[in-house]
């Protein structure tokens, strides 16, 4: 009798954990159905930002975070189409990813201890690496962020830029105005209209500045390099399998590059003997399944967008108006930080 009871009890428990168990992973699918459902991303972008996501001419985003987007509407729908591109400010772009008015922000935050720690966000791997640099009219003559004593400087708030730069000047005892600007277009048209003698932000995004100026030889950026800034996609935190999702769709066009694997000749490698490559493509083995996805996600990602090499040459590049060199942002391989995981 006693027996029986301990054992029904035990059932009962076992029962009851996996219905927990079938509620946790539910949750934790939530952001992926509720993508597929939609059907449709919501894809948080900067401000028009040249280079990183601003329409074209005919009204298409164009730039390296709307292309990161569409490599994952490519990996989900097997479209790069399905994504609504949502430009957001700063200051609200992390509030945007709580709330759920987006799915994530496409590489456009720096991965920092306290915005991973307390503001319920998670990032992907850095798909960027940045650093903070300054930039003045050349009419100003300034060489270096030395001569800066006194300076007022644009900056944008809800960035890493006006703590990074308080810190840098304050360590060489050198006092700036901050003049806030709200607005990404403001704050660009404030710089060019001379409000300010300098601005700061990632040098990439100095690089974007540059490159809408009338004339972008009027402008210098400055030698200094003031701190780090990886950047990467944000994620509202709690949901494992989505981070899981944009994880890996981050690393495989990282994964792709090393490779050889390009937009142009990935139908070739179909027939590749590679058993990472086969893994990879969907060839062989489930791991589009692991994710929840077609086993396809990883080849429709690369044959509709393009690996890592083909987005950057294509959105900010050196033969773009941006003109950035892969820098750090290069493969392991070739001497720079990018690196994935193993396929397997
Ligand atoms: N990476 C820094 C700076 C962010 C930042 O300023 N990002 C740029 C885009 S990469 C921006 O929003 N620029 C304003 C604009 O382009 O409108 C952070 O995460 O706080």
């Amino acid at each position: 009798m006693k027996n029986t009871v301990l054992k029904s009890l035990a059932v009962g428990i076992a029962a009851l954990g996996i219905a927990l168990l079938g509620a946790a992973s539910a949750s934790a699918q939530a952001t992926l159905e509720a993508v597929k459902k939609r059907d449709k991303l919501l894809c948080g972008i900067p401000m028009p930002s040249a280079g990183f996501g601003a329409p074209d001419s005919k009204g298409v985003v164009q730039g390296f975070d709307a292309d990161i987007c569409r490599a994952l509407s490519s990996a989900i729908f097997g479209d790069p189409g399905k994504v609504d591109f949502v430009h957001l400010n700063p200051n609200v772009r992390f509030e945007a990813v709580q709330s759920g008015e987006v799915d994530l922000l496409s590489r456009y935050a720096t991965v920092t201890f306290s915005r991973d720690a307390s503001l319920g966000l998670d990032f992907s791997p850095i798909l960027f690496y940045d650093g903070q640099g300054l930039m003045v009219s050349a009419k100003l003559g300034v060489k270096s962020a030395m001569e800066l004593k006194g300076a007022s400087v644009c900056v944008l708030p809800g960035t890493t830029t006006i703590q990074n730069l308080t810190d840098y000047f304050r360590a060489k005892n050198i006092k700036f105005e901050a003049v806030v600007v709200e607005n990404g277009d403001e704050w660009r048209r404030a710089f060019f209209a001379g409000r300010c003698d300098a601005i700061t932000s990632d040098l990439s995004d100095l690089a974007s500045v540059r490159a809408v100026a009338n004339n972008p030889a009027d402008f210098v950026v400055l030698p200094e390099t003031i701190s780090k800034e990886p950047t990467a996609a944000t994620v509202r935190q709690g949901d494992a399998n989505w981070r899981d999702i944009v994880t890996w769709v981050s690393y495989g066009l990282i994964a792709a590059e090393e490779a050889g694997i390009n937009q142009a000749n990935v139908d070739t490698f179909l027939t590749s003997e590679d058993p990472e490559i086969q893994r990879m493509l969907g060839v062989t083995g489930d791991l589009g399944k692991m994710l929840g996805l077609d086993n396809k996600w990883l080849y429709n990602a690369i044959k509709q967008v393009g690996n890592y090499e083909d987005i950057f040459d294509r959105t900010i590049g050196p033969k773009t108006p941006l003109g950035l060199s892969r820098g750090e942002n290069q493969l392991w391989t070739k001497g720079g930080l990018l690196y994935a995981p193993p396929f397997r």
